[in-house]
């Protein structure tokens, strides 16, 4: 671990598979990343990929194990030795959309919290809902459906929202629990976005949620800001009392509770700065300008991008702006993103990336006129050999490269749909460790490709957010640009541009067939 000389920043992501850590000082160097991993570190919960697959799209995640998450990844920073003396700031990003049900009376939760017990132990009785819902569900086709009709189309819900109406978005899902477990709304008191609830157990009581992260849920204007009323009427009665307000990034909540403080060190005046979602917590982490574009290949694939003058649209998603209080970001988002390629690791590389590199660097852009378009698994998934639709490839080894090229093509095409003539790309997330990967991206988008030197940007973004509340609690008049965050990115691939034009070609047939076929890709 790097020894901070001066004050340092916490920023967390609750992602889908992990709880992250990283910690930075005023000069925005990384200090230490930690993380804990659901599936390995929580086996008692025996999620898969972190989650919990239930009939009918259900997916879920016990609610208690994020918070057992969290005091084991507190434990681990405090085995390493981190001073916690030195935080002067918290923030976090969480997976976006998902849906937590603190029941009736939980409010003062904190009042009683003893930092001999651990928060796991304390918080049995907190929730309404034992399962949250998360962004990987989607069971909610005929609230989706009821919300568009209500509002009139997708176009004018995605006018008001941003989006037009997403099985994942918490409206909807929300309106789900309303409708098959009244009582369980009955004794829901207060409802958090993933976000908002890491960062409740931080203040030992209700945090708001972030106009960003609160854009992924089909009822904020992301106009003005506020919650829509039409919207949240036409999902669940009452819903804006369960909600709480709405807070702009960089918003001091209070001070952290004295849980942590006696358990872990903490200072007693650490602040509690807002949490956001993991994708504006990523747009956060690095200073885009015009024609850049992030590809986040984690858990799920997204393609985040600024907006100064966006147009809503039904294939993509507006965001309030994690920095910028006037202008917007957008969102194309994959639900099938690293697990997908696990898959087809597993099944056609013997388990290895080393062994699916390979295969890819072998096969030839275009895959010799096959297109695959793939689910989780081989029943879920369509091939298309020579533009007939086949059971299996002639070549099986082909799924190797085709599943990256189907995905980083729709990107690309969806890009220039939405008007961005990307001039650089940044990959983060799991996958942008692979080299191959990455120059497939490369001369597919044909633009360099560009990396950054630590693990998690999610985590990062948000000790920058822990470190502007800070100074804004300080200053008021403190923007984002005034942290002097350095662009620490590197070049990782240059294009192909012979490739790049062998792609080109073939952008119109791949065009039709994703008409047909990307439903099963993009969520
Ligand atoms: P999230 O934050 O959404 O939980 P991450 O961004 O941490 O996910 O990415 C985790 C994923 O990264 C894993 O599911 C794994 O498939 C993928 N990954 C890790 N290493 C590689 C690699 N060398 N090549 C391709 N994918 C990788
Ligand atoms: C974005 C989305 C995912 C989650 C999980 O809309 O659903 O990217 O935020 O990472």
């Amino acid at each position: 671990m790097n020894k901070a000389l001066g004050d340092t920043f916490l920023g967390l992501d609750l992602s889908t598979q992990q709880l992250k850590a990283t910690l930075t000082d005023k000069d925005s160097n990384v200090i230490l990343e930690k993380s804990v991993a659901f599936d390995e570190d929580l086996p008692e919960f025996k999620t898969k990929g972190g989650v919990c697959v239930g009939k009918n799209g259900r997916v879920t995640v016990p609610v208690r194990m994020w918070v057992k998450a969290l005091d084991l990844l507190l434990q681990k920073l405090k085995n390493s030795e981190i001073e916690f003396s030195k935080i002067r700031a918290i923030s976090g990003a969480a997976q976006q959309h998902g849906t937590i049900y603190w029941s009736n009376g939980s409010l003062n939760f904190g009042e009683t919290l003893s930092s001999e017990k651990s928060l796991y132990e304390q918080l049995q009785k907190s929730f309404a809902l034992e399962d949250s819902p998360i962004w990987q569900d989607m069971s909610t086709t005929q609230q989706c459906e009821a919300l568009e009709k209500h509002i009139g189309g997708p176009q004018e819900l995605a006018n008001i929202s941003g989006s037009k109406a997403y099985e994942r978005f918490s409206g909807n899902q929300i309106a789900k629990i309303y409708q098959d477990y009244p009582d369980v709304y009955k004794n829901t008191e207060r409802i958090s976005l993933v976000s908002s609830f890491l960062a409740s157990l931080f203040l030992g009581s209700y945090a708001p949620i972030d106009v960003s992260d609160g854009s992924g849920m089909n009822l904020l204007n992301i106009w003005q800001k506020t919650w829509e009323h039409q919207l949240l009427d036409a999902c669940a009665p009452d819903l804006e009392n369960k909600l709480g307000g709405v807070v702009e990034n960089g918003s001091r909540l209070g001070c952290i509770h004295s849980y942590f403080v006696q358990r872990y060190g903490f200072r007693k005046d650490s602040l509690v700065i807002n949490f956001t979602g993991d994708n504006p917590a990523t747009v956060l982490s690095m200073n885009l300008s015009e024609g850049d574009a992030v590809v986040s290949l984690g858990t799920s694939d997204t393609v985040l991008m600024h907006l100064s003058n966006p147009s809503p649209s039904t294939f993509a998603s507006i965001l309030c702006h994690p920095s910028n209080s006037n202008s917007h970001m957008g969102l194309i988002c994959y639900n099938n993103g690293s697990l997908t390629r696990q898959f087809i690791r597993d099944e056609y590389a013997n388990k290895s990336w080393d062994e699916f590199n390979n295969l890819v660097e072998q096969i030839l852009p275009g895959c010799q006129d096959r297109i695959g378009f793939y689910g989780s698994n081989n029943s879920d998934s369509i091939r298309i050999e020579q533009g007939s639709v086949v059971p299996e490839f002639s070549d099986p080894t082909l799924n190797t490269r085709a599943v990256l090229e189907s995905r980083f093509l729709s990107m690309y095409m969806k890009c220039m749909q939405l008007g961005l003539r990307t001039k650089r790309v940044f990959a983060v997330g799991g996958a942008a460790s692979n080299d191959s990967i990455l120059q497939v991206l490369a001369d597919i988008f044909g633009v360099p490709i560009y990396k950054f030197a630590f693990g998690n940007s999610a985590s990062l973004g948000a000790s920058y957010l822990a470190r502007l509340g800070f100074l804004k609690a300080l200053d008021p008049g403190k923007q984002f640009h005034d942290l002097g965050i350095k662009d620490t990115s590197q070049l990782s691939k240059q294009p192909n541009l012979d490739n790049h034009q062998t792609y080109s070609g073939l952008l119109e047939k791949f065009s039709e067939a994703s008409k047909k076929w990307d439903r099963i890709e993009l969520s």
